[in-house]
């Protein structure tokens, strides 16, 4: 094993906090719920504990069942979502404050609202830079307005950005959580009509697959990783959709063409090398569309070259 061989630039918290969101409030299909037990399954913790971290595994955090219920005034499940978030943004909020760098277990994507929040929040406290990486197959940017189906794990970077419904808006003291400019979108292939005019009209730094085609993610991970330094928060949000469903099959919402299994590794690894990761959401797993644990153990894998397991010493 390569226990040994870390990348040189750990990342600053030596103590990770697994915090279970176990809900599929904001998503379309039924199953997100059962992420946080699928990675448990797949050995997160201990995966983690054997690269020299110590883990805090806090459980799983409680909230209201998901209704199914159709959306109203353009949005499904909005209280659901407020309490699961409120709940997400306690519990990061409480890792951050202990010193110990938080990684969200979803459930849907919508919890990174309040994860992100919590997040913007705190490193806005201590005079960090944050940025936030959104490795998604898509940007998420719909809001109440545009959005076709009313489903929330489609807004939380409207919401982050200050242009969602106004009851998950604010929640890190400001309007905006994050700046346009600190965001950068990796593995982009499924864009609504609306969320296209939105992300021109944000200016919002969007590597779709045909820039990472033309590319390659070496560069394209150099270009969205330019100006991290030692003052930056650099947030992963980890949407499981991102990687091609060839090798992460257990997701809700796939589309095909997306990163390679190798690829996204690269990805990871490149985030690793800034040494700046401080926060991480890993979402919308979904258990009852996975086989045999599969996309769990993919996760785990991208998760441990992302806390900087390396092949060789470098
Ligand atoms: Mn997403």
């Amino acid at each position: 094993m390569s226990d040994n061989l870390l990348s040189e630039a750990p990342p600053a918290a030596r103590t990770l906090e697994l915090i279970g969101a176990p809900t599929d409030i904001g998503a379309s299909v039924r199953g997100a719920g059962m992420g946080p037990d699928a990675l448990r399954v797949a050995d997160l913790a201990g995966t983690l504990s054997r690269q020299g971290f110590t883990i805090v595994d806090r459980g799983n955090l409680s909230g209201p069942a998901t209704p199914w219920d159709a959306p109203s005034n353009g949005l499904r499940h909005l209280s659901g979502s407020i309490a699961w978030n409120r709940a997400v943004y306690d519990a990061v909020a409480g890792a951050l404050t202990a010193g110990h760098l938080p990684i969200l277990m979803g459930g849907d994507h919508s919890l990174g609202i309040g994860s992100i929040s919590a997040v913007a929040r705190h490193a806005r406290q201590r005079g960090k830079q944050l940025r936030v990486l959104w490795l998604d197959a898509h940007t998420d940017v719909n809001t109440e307005m545009t959005s076709p189906s009313g489903n929330i794990h489609g807004m939380p970077v409207a919401c982050l950005l200050g242009h969602g419904p106004k009851e998950l808006v604010g929640w890190s003291g400001a309007t905006a959580a994050v700046a346009p400019e600190s965001m950068a979108f990796i593995g982009i292939r499924s864009v609504d009509a609306d969320e296209k005019a939105a992300i021109r009209q944000l200016g919002l730094t969007v590597f779709d697959m045909r820039h990472i085609d033309e590319h390659g993610m070496r560069t394209t991970m150099t270009e969205a990783l330019q100006g991290v330094d030692q003052d930056t928060h650099l947030h992963v949000s980890f949407d499981l959709d991102c990687l091609d469903p060839d090798y992460a099959p257990g997701v809700g919402t796939g589309v095909r063409g997306g990163p390679t299994w190798r690829e996204m590794q690269l990805c990871m690894e490149m985030i690793a090398d800034t040494g700046q990761l401080a926060s991480l959401d890993v979402v919308e797993l979904n258990p009852a569309l996975d086989l045999r644990n599969q996309t769990a153990e993919v996760a785990v894998e991208l998760i441990e070259s992302l806390f900087g397991k390396s092949t060789l010493a470098r």
